[in-house]
């Protein structure tokens, strides 16, 4: 099934000629309304008006990560705020954080996106939709939301957390679809398992999943412990959000890209030159058609290689393998990107430590916990009778974890001088 079968399935050379289009429509409004990518493009001495072929793209500055903060909340805005009906945001401290408006019609048009990924999964308006990505800031729960509104399934808003809760529903309501994290969705069918509760008897039929890495092995996991089909769902907030590109039921060999929205290329992580359409690297966006905050050549950081080969599904659009790697240090925990440097930034602020410390991150029945262990200075070590003041330490480090990063974690404070050496981040997850 095809949601939009007229954009879906557009022959290639057309797609690229609404691309070039719609590109140069993006960039010369960009360049007029927002100061930085003025700034950035008359840098880097390309006007809009040289850019007359995707090929040509490579002439443009990339944007990144550090340009969202650098202009935190709002200066990466094209539309007046009384034109913006939505605001998302990644997690982080003030100027840590970056954020994503949308107008009305960018609503429209990203629900339209949900919409297609979920018919390319099989999804109808007889579905009951359980959707536990989180409802917030994050815009997997959202997104999910209004797409299966717009195709006229039911939809619970579940949210994530309270897994007993979830589990009620999963039996009382019969939801045929469930959205959420690829960890979680093992997670609901482990602890439902030690509930004694057959999930395979529940009225699942297609998972939805996303937002973090996940394995072909997950993804047998998944399948056979809920007797389901797991698909993959993807997307960046900074770009649009999830339904950037989506796995279909008929292909299940990577996802395509929604190409009349997206301009998607594969860079060297190392030096920034195109590769190759179908050689593996960092993949970069552009968004063509977004309102709010278009986004030219953003570096996702995510490393994959494009499939050209034709689906069999009939649809034309590009194809992405699964996101296994990362190009920086981001790590996804639980679905939230947290960055070492914003663990840094929030245990700076804390008096009584010292700049050491070793995150360790594993997985235990399904779910990610972090382990954060952190040198106390001197002062507090030799303090006589301070362990008050070690446990009101603990705590706050506790607590502006999961305050500004969302995430829950164990704390432990250990002497100076103990973690001088050995790495900073061990991660023991197997995808
Ligand atoms: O994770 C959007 C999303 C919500 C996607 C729900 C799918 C489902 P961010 O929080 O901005 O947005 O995180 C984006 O998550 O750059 C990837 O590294 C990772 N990611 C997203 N989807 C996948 C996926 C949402 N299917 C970052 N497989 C991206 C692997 C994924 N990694």
């Amino acid at each position: 099934m095809i949601y939009n079968e007229e954009f879906e399935t557009m022959p290639r050379e057309v797609i690229k000629v609404l691309q070039v289009k719609r590109l140069q429509q993006v960039l010369e409004r960009v360049y007029h309304t927002v100061g930085f990518y003025k700034k950035s493009f008359d840098d880097a001495k390309v006007k809009p008006d040289d850019i007359k072929t995707i090929a040509d793209m490579k002439k443009l500055p990339f944007t990144t990560r550090k340009n969202l903060r650098d202009n935190y909340p709002f200066g990466l805005f094209a539309v007046p705020m009384s034109s913006v009906v939505r605001l998302h945001a990644s997690s982080g401290t003030s100027g840590k954080s970056a954020v994503f408006g949308y107008t009305k019609h960018d609503i429209e048009i990203w629900s339209d996106l949900i919409a297609r990924s979920l018919v390319a999964a099989g999804i109808t308006k007889n579905d009951i939709i359980h959707n536990a990505f989180g409802y917030g800031l994050f815009t997997g729960g959202l997104a999910l939301h209004y797409g299966a509104e717009k195709i006229g399934a039911s939809v619970i808003p579940m949210s994530g957390g309270d897994t007993k809760r979830q589990l009620m529903i999963l039996q009382d309501f019969g939801p045929t679809v469930i959205c959420s994290l690829p960890s979680y969705a093992l997670h609901l069918a482990e602890e439902g398992k030690a509930l004694g509760i057959n999930m395979k008897s529940l009225k699942l039929r297609v998972g939805i999943l996303g937002a973090e890495p996940w394995s072909n092995d997950t993804r047998e996991e998944i399948e056979k412990t809920l007797g389901i089909s797991a698909l993959d769902l993807y997307g960046l907030s900074e770009v649009m959000g999830p339904g950037m590109a989506m796995e279909c039921l008929e292909g299940r060999e990577g996802m395509h890209i929604f190409e009349d929205h997206f301009i998607v290329e594969t860079i060297n992580p190392k030096t920034g030159e195109v590769l190759p359409e179908g050689e593996e690297g960092e993949l970069v966006y552009t968004s063509i058609t977004k309102e709010a905050n278009p986004i030219i050549r953003y570096r996702s950081g995510d490393i994959s290689h494009l499939i050209t080969k034709p689906c069999r599904c009939g649809r034309s659009h590009v194809r992405m393998e699964r996101v296994s790697k990362r190009s920086d240090d981001m790590l996804i925990i639980r679905g939230v990107n947290v960055f070492p440097s914003q663990i840094e930034a929030i245990l700076v602020d804390i008096e009584g430590l010292n700049p050491q410390y070793q995150i360790v991150i594993d997985r235990v029945e399904a779910l990610d916990t972090l382990d954060l262990q952190v040198e106390v200075n001197e002062k507090i070590f030799s303090d006589s009778g301070s362990v008050k003041e070690l446990q009101k330490i603990e705590q706050r480090i506790l607590k502006d974890m999961k305050d500004y990063l969302g995430i829950s974690a164990r704390v432990k404070l250990v002497e100076p001088n103990t973690l001088k050496t050995g790495a900073k981040i061990i991660d023991k997850r197997r995808f």
